[in-house]
């Protein structure tokens, strides 16, 4: 594939009025929200769960991409179509999770590196022939006594821009998502300072690895205070602390950014992306969208709770959240969306 076609599908992924829809979590934390609700965790069962996902009607309309795992992949709908392909009838591009998940980085307590790297090409290649368009990489920064280390920082960089020249080369379109955690006692002040070295690293390496920033996604952490500081930020002071922090750190070059949630509760992700494509829709040279897994799928899989049942119930309440964040990444979102209509 050549670097316009890939401008064109990191283009199309940034859609206007559209975001993206990450389930692509691997079988060990799917299966840990399943068992908080008592659905059994096998194959079978995570794919019934993706086919209510992908099958829910009007989807498409405000999901340009969704980020499978590779165990979805491979697997089929109940009508018997590869997932990939079942995306792509509901006009919805296809991407994939390549990293193979974050470690204990050696010689930093407290730290993770994400590793994947070996073989990535090849994956790459087997992923394109799949029907994918786009990957993911998930690096994971945690905020502590301490730490973030340079040391921890620079290696997650480094994974991340190398993966991104790897995946660029075979054919796909790379979200590079360095995560800077909530959990903690820290304030909005100390995750800006953090969310921005971090970005000034991941941009360096992507730099030097020669990555083409204009068929690069970012999803980066809103900058949010601690999980547990007593002094939590309102919607404004969160949407403009992030947006400060992006437009210091990220080249007008790249192709778009798109949030994760983080853990957020649903409707304050919903509120807080809105408050920045409202407040600060002039300045931006990016369009800016959302790339959510748990604020999209959270009040669906409650739902759901494994039962054939509950799907159609499920299905609205997934594309409900679905809407309301389209709605923000335009600056039009409302509480008053929130109430069901009588
Ligand atoms: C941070 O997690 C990503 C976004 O999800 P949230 O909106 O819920 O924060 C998500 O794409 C994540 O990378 C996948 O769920 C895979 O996670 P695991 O932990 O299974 O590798």
């Amino acid at each position: 594939m050549n670097n316009d076609e890939l401008v064109k599908t990191a283009q199309a992924m940034m859609a206007s009025g559209k975001g993206l829809l990450a389930m692509d979590e691997s079988n060990p934390t799917c299966n840990r929200r399943f068992a908080a609700l008592n659905i059994p965790q096998t194959p079978e069962m995570r794919r019934a769960y993706r086919d209510l996902i992908v099958m829910t009607p009007g989807l498409g309309d405000c999901i340009s991409g969704a980020i499978l795992f590779d165990e979805t992949i491979r697997q089929k709908t109940n009508n018997g179509t590869e997932f990939a392909e079942a995306l792509q009838q509901a006009h919805i591009i296809p991407g994939i999770k390549v990293d193979l998940g974050a470690r204990e980085l050696a010689a930093f307590p407290g730290e993770k590196i994400t590793e994947g790297l070996d073989g990535l090409a090849t994956r790459v290649r087997e992923y394109v022939k799949m029907g994918a368009r786009f990957a993911k990489w998930r690096a994971v920064i945690t905020i502590g006594n301490g730490i973030p280390t340079a040391g921890c920082i620079d290696a997650n960089a480094h994974m991340l821009a190398r993966y991104a020249a790897i995946c660029q080369d075979g054919g796909l379109v790379p979200i590079v998502e360095p995560e800077v955690l909530m959990d903690g006692s820290h304030d909005l002040a100390r995750c800006a300072a953090v969310t921005a070295e971090v970005l000034h690293a991941v941009f360096d390496q992507l730099y030097l690895q020669r990555v083409i920033l204009e068929a690069t996604i970012l999803k980066p952490n809103m900058v949010l205070a601690g999980l547990s500081c007593p002094d939590q930020p309102g919607v404004d002071q969160v949407a403009d602390a992030t947006v400060t922090c992006l437009l210091r750190n990220v080249p007008a070059a790249v192709g778009g950014i798109a949030f994760l949630s983080g853990g957020q509760p649903a409707q304050s992700a919903s509120s807080r992306l809105n408050a920045m494509n409202v407040r600060w829709a002039s300045k931006m040279p990016w369009p800016l969208t959302f790339s959510f897994s748990r604020a999209i799928q959270k009040p669906a899989l409650d739902i759901w709770a494994g039962k054939e049942a509950n799907v159609p119930a499920a299905q609205q309440a997934l594309l409900h959240r679905a809407r309301c964040n389209s709605q923000a990444r335009q600056g039009r979102y409302k509480p008053e969306l929130e109430k069901p209509v009588l």
